[in-house]
């Protein structure tokens, strides 16, 4: 905490200690948790998607891989380098975790990045408000690598906030020398806020959480923290086996998720000889930058162009224009929603759709092996989400907005 916020921590209205009343008795919605000013972040939680993919060689390199057993260790290894960029980027030296932008229905979050594995893409949509949906789809383009997935979060109090994901993620990977792609489903590990009496909160993963393929191996992620006695934060092992032979491990994994970890064949050393098959060291390995359009040529439900009034106040600590800027969106929001009621018709999601009648195939084939109902948390999410291509293709092929036609969307749903 710099000085200023140690000010604001220690009295007022706004402050660390009403804070920390207010979660103790809150009822689970984290929307409604009215942070102090200086743990306000300016990122809404549709920019959230873009960490499944800041290292776009790692996500895409399982499709180079001929090996079924070795494609998902690649898997695997993909998913543990995005745990830190997911829970620990935005807070690097630990306790600064900030409240993100509570995204509204049908905010969008579009970028890509280019690097040596080409280009890879990132659509990220809010597709549900009530109860708050994210849903994302990422493709490298030389390989086919695709991940897909939606998210929400579930929270409760004991002790600290407790954050139980719902939602899943599906990896299509184009395996060389086979005719059908692999498909991973991976499930989401739950989280609880540390550091938060000290005003200097963060983020601790919880239980286990799974990987499951097509090809007949599931992988199983174990999480702890720094115990009262022992362990260091942030840490975890994984093991690779056999769908439903958990002893037979192929490969294990162990380390903190934001520093470095090991990659070993088998369940342990063998003979004492070394088993060692790989390493991962996030300070040796630079992340490639999301490349965003200029706010001026984004599309008026893009998050930056439609936030930046928000963004601006919270940078200048300007509060009361915060506060003003965002009863803009929420009220035009309000209206967009009477009058769809009123009209008998639905805010139409521009790259997702509902997976509704029959069961979900991915579900269907793999969730019994990680836990995952047929169902996959619909009621919690909005409706299980997976992208649609032909809406995507449908958006491509428009021209670009109009200034007008961009003006009237932002008065219209933004009250901008
Ligand atoms: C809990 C969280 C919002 C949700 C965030 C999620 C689970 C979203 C999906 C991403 O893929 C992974 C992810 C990472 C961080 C999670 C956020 C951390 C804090 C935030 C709470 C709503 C804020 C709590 C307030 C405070 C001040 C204690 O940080």
């Amino acid at each position: 905490m710099d000085s200023a916020q140690q000010q604001q921590a220690n009295g007022g209205g706004g402050s660390w200690g009403s804070f920390l009343k207010s979660i103790a008795s809150f009822n689970g919605d984290l929307a409604s948790l009215t942070a102090p000013p200086f743990i306000l972040s300016s990122t809404s939680l549709t920019e959230f998607s873009s960490y499944w993919a800041e290292h776009p060689s790692v996500f895409a390199a399982p499709a180079k891989e001929p090996d079924a057993a070795k494609r998902a260790l690649l898997v695997l290894k993909w998913f543990l380098t995005t745990l830190k960029q997911q829970y620990a980027s935005r807070s690097e030296q630990y306790g600064n975790e900030k409240k993100p932008l509570n995204p509204f229905l049908g905010e969008l979050f579009l970028g890509k990045w280019e690097d040596e594995a080409g280009t890879t893409e990132l659509i990220s949509e809010q597709v549900s408000h009530h109860p708050p949906a994210t849903a994302y789809t990422i493709t490298n383009i030389p390989t086919g690598v695709r991940l897909e997935g939606y998210n929400a979060q579930k929270a409760s109090f004991s002790k600290t906030i407790n954050i139980k994901q719902l939602g899943h993620a599906v990896l299509i990977v184009p395996a060389p020398s086979s005719t059908e792609p692999d498909t991973y489903l991976i499930t989401l590990p739950s989280l609880h806020i540390e550091g938060l009496i000290f005003g200097s909160p963060f983020i601790e993963l919880d239980g286990a959480s799974y990987i499951t393929s097509s090809t007949g191996f599931t992988a199983k992620i174990d999480y702890s923290g720094k115990g009262w006695l022992s362990g260091k934060k942030n840490s975890f092992t994984a093991s690779l086996f056999p769908t439903g032979k958990e002893k037979d491990v192929i490969f294990n994994v162990s380390g903190q998720w934001t520093k470095n970890f090991e990659i070993h064949s088998g369940a342990a050393k063998h003979n004492g000889k070394d088993s060692l098959v790989g390493s991962w060291d996030p300070a040796q390995q630079p992340t490639t930058k999301l490349i965003v359009a200029p706010i001026e040529a984004q599309h008026p439900l893009e998050s930056r162009r439609a936030w930046a009034g928000v963004a601006t106040g919270i940078a200048k600590g300007d509060m009361e224009a915060v506060g003003q800027e965002k009863a803009k969106i929420e009220n035009a929001q309000r209206e967009m929603r009477a009058k769809e009621k009123a009209e008998g018709r639905m805010w139409q999601r521009r790259y997702f759709g509902v997976q509704a009648g029959a069961p979900d195939p991915v579900l269907t084939r793999l969730g019994p092996a990680v836990g995952l109902a047929e169902h996959g948390d619909a009621d919690k999410t909005g409706g299980l989400w997976r992208f649609d291509s032909a809406k995507a293709d449908k958006v491509n092929a428009q021209p670009p907005l109009t200034e007008e036609e961009a003006r009237s969307i932002a008065k219209e749903l933004l009250g901008q």
